[in-house]
C-alpha cells in the first residue's frame, strides 16, 4: 500500500511592501563594450531565469510602482538587439522596474518610420498589461550608468543626454532623440508622435515641438548618470535622410491635432513571444 502524505499545507502569505524610491543595488558606472561577439542563445542562457515569457519582469522582493513598456523601433538590427537584451536587462532588474521589452519590427522593405513605430508600440503593449509608462529606446543605445531610471517622471524625459557618439555632450539643446520617456497621460496630451517622417531626420525635433506647444517642459538627468554607449553602424538601407523632413518642422503647431496617435494605421503582422522580448512584426503602410 502506498502511503498516503497530506500535502496540503498552511497557505504561506508574503505580504510585499512596496520598493523604495531609490533602487538599493543600483553600481552606478558600468563596463559596456560592443567587440565581445554574443549570440542571441547566449544571452538568453545568462538571462532566462530570471524572466518570464516576452521579456517581462517584476522584482520579487517589493511591489514595483512603475510598470514600464519599453519599446524599440526596429527592422534589420539583429546583432545589436543581442548587445541591448544583454546589457539592459540586468539595469532594469536592478532599477526594480515591472517592465517588459517589446521589440517593434517594420515589416517590408519601404521607407523605414521610427515615430510611426513607436506610436504602434504605444497601441500594441497595452494590450498585454495596464502599462502607465512608455520608454521609447533606439536599438543601438546602451546607458553606461545604471542610476539612468528607465521610468516616468512628472514630465517627459529625455535620458540619451551624454553619447559617446556625440562627444558625451548634447548635439543641441532641444535634442530628444535616442532614449525617452512619457507617461500615458504625457503622451495623450501630445497626441502620441507624428506618423508621416518617413526616413531619417525630423520626428525627434517633432516630438520636442509637441511637448512644448502642449504647456509642457522636459526633464534630464546629468551628464554623468545620463552616458551611453552606441553600437557603431553603417547608415541603414531605405533609411536614408528626407529633406521633406526638416521643412515639416515648421508646421508642427498646426499638424499635430490631425497627425498622431488619433490618426495611426497599421497592422500586425505577427507576434512572438521570446523570453527576452515580445517581438511584433508591423505593416505601417510605408512607401517604397
Ligand atoms: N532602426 C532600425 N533599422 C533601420 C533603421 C533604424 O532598427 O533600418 C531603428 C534602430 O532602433 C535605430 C533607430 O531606429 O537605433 C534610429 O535609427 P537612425 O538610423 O535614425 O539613427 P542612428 O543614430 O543612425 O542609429 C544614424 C545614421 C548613422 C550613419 C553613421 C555613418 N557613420
Amino acid at each position: 500500500e502506498i502511503p498516503t502524505t497530506d500535502v496540503s499545507t498552511a497557505a504561506s502569505t508574503v505580504v510585499l511592501g512596496a520598493c523604495p524610491d531609490t533602487p538599493p543595488k543600483l553600481v552606478g558606472p558600468l563596463q559596456v563594450d560592443f567587440f565581445t561577439r554574443r549570440t542571441l542563445d547566449e544571452v538568453r542562457k545568462e538571462l532566462k531565469g530570471s524572466l518570464q515569457e516576452g521579456g517581462r519582469y517584476k522584482p520579487t522582493e517589493c511591489i514595483s510602482k512603475h510598470k514600464v513598456a519599453i519599446i524599440i523601433p526596429f527592422r534589420n538590427r539583429y546583432e545589436h538587439l543581442v548587445h541591448w537584451l544583454h546589457y539592459l536587462h540586468p539595469i532594469l532588474r536592478r532599477q526594480q522596474l515591472d517592465y517588459g521589452v517589446y521589440v517593434i519590427n517594420q515589416d517590408g522593405d519601404g521607407i523605414f518610420n521610427r515615430a510611426k513605430l513607436m506610436n504602434v508600440g504605444f497601441v500594441e503593449t497595452q494590450k498585454y498589461d495596464s502599462y502607465e509608462c512608455f520608454v521609447f529606446s533606439d536599438i543601438d543605445l546602451v546607458p553606461i550608468d545604471d542610476r539612468n531610471l528607465y521610468r516616468c517622471f512628472d514630465k517627459p524625459r529625455h535620458l540619451a543626454v551624454a553619447m559617446d557618439k556625440f562627444n558625451f555632450q548634447l548635439p543641441y539643446n532641444t535634442y530628444f532623440g535616442g532614449v525617452s520617456s512619457l507617461s500615458k497621460a504625457q503622451y495623450m496630451r501630445i497626441n502620441g508622435f507624428p506618423n508621416t517622417y518617413w526616413g531619417w531626420g525630423g520626428e525627434d525635433d517633432d516630438i520636442y515641438k509637441r511637448i512644448v506647444f502642449r504647456g509642457m517642459s522636459i526633464s534630464r538627468p546629468d551628464s554623468v548618470i545620463g552616458k551611453y554607449k552606441m553600437v557603431k553602424h553603417k547608415r541603414d538601407l531605405h533609411n536614408e535622410p528626407n529633406p521633406k523632413n526638416p521643412d515639416k518642422l515648421g508646421h508642427t503647431q498646426s499638424t499635430m491635432d490631425q497627425d498622431g496617435i488619433n490618426s495611426l494605421k497599421y497592422t500586425v503582422k505577427k507576434v512572438e513571444k521570446d523570453v527576452l522580448y515580445t517581438f511584433i512584426t508591423v505593416d505601417v503602410d510605408a512607401p517604397k
